[in-house]
C-alpha cells in the first residue's frame, strides 16, 4: 500500500512511500485504520488469534512528533490496546463459544459459533467405528417458504483460510486437518427464507458407524 501510494517521482517516494513522510498523506490514516480493523476482526474470529506478548516486541518503541510538536515515544504495546485505538473500536461482532451462546439463535444474519469437539486425534481404526457429526437442533422456520442455510466449518488453529462446506462433517474435518482441534468454528449463513428462523442448539457428537 505504501509503495503503491508513494510518488515514484519524489526522491524518496514521499509521501506514503517513506517512513518519515507517510503520515503527511491523508490516505495513511484510512489505510492504517483499516489495518487495525482487520486485526480486530481476525482476533474476534477465534480465541487462538491473539496479540503478541513477547516483551522484546511489546517494548520496542519509536519516536514521533505529536500535534504540539513535542517528541513522544510510542511502544508497540500501545498499538494493540483497543482502548487507545478508537479508530479500531468499530464493533464487528464477537465469536462466542457454544456454551456462552444464548439460544435460540436467529438465523436471519450470519452466525459464528465455536463448537466443542468430543474427541481429539483418533486412530484410523477408531475413525472407522465412529465419526464426528454436527447437529443443529430445534430448527424453526416459516414452512410457507423455502428455507436454506449454508453450514461452513473452519479449522480453528488455521483461522479462516481453510473454510469448506459439506454435510459429511467427519470427512470435512479431515480435509481441513482440523482433527485435533478442541473447537470447530461453525458459520451458518442464511441463503433464503431465514426471516424469523431460529435454532435452539448446536453440537458435535461422535456417532457410531453401524
Ligand atoms: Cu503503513
Amino acid at each position: 500500500m505504501h509503495v503503491l501510494a508513494g510518488n515514484p517521482r519524489m526522491t524518496n517516494s514521499e509521501d506514503m512511500g517513506n517512513f518519515y513522510s507517510a503520515g503527511y498523506d491523508p490516505a495513511f490514516y484510512c489505510h492504517h485504520s483499516n489495518v487495525d480493523c482487520m486485526w480486530k476482526i481476525w482476533k474476534d474470529l477465534s480465541p487462538v488469534n491473539k496479540d503478541p506478548i513477547q516483551q522484546d516486541w511489546s517494548y520496542a518503541s519509536y519516536v514521533f512528533y505529536d500535534e504540539n510538536r513535542r517528541l513522544v515515544r510510542v511502544y508497540n504495546r500501545d498499538c494493540i490496546d483497543i482502548n487507545t485505538m478508537s479508530n479500531a473500536a468499530q464493533s464487528v461482532g464477537v465469536v462466542k463459544k457454544v456454551e456462552e451462546t444464548e439460544f435460540p439463535v436467529k438465523l436471519d444474519q450470519t452466525v459464528k459459533i465455536l463448537v466443542k469437539r468430543p474427541a481429539g486425534k483418533r486412530s484410523e481404526g477408531e475413525k472407522k467405528k465412529a465419526k464426528d457429526m454436527l447437529f443443529l437442533s430445534g430448527i424453526k422456520f416459516n414452512s410457507e417458504q423455502s428455507f436454506k442455510i449454508v453450514v461452513l466449518v473452519d479449522d480453528v488453529d488455521d483461522g479462516i483460510e481453510t473454510t469448506a462446506a459439506s454435510s459429511e462433517f467427519a470427512e470435512l474435518l479431515e480435509d481441513i486437518e482440523a482433527e485435533e482441534d478442541e473447537y470447530a468454528l461453525v458459520t451458518l449463513v442464511e441463503k433464503a427464507g431465514a426471516d424469523g428462523a431460529t435454532i435452539s442448539g448446536i453440537k458435535i457428537e461422535l456417532v457410531p458407524i453401524g
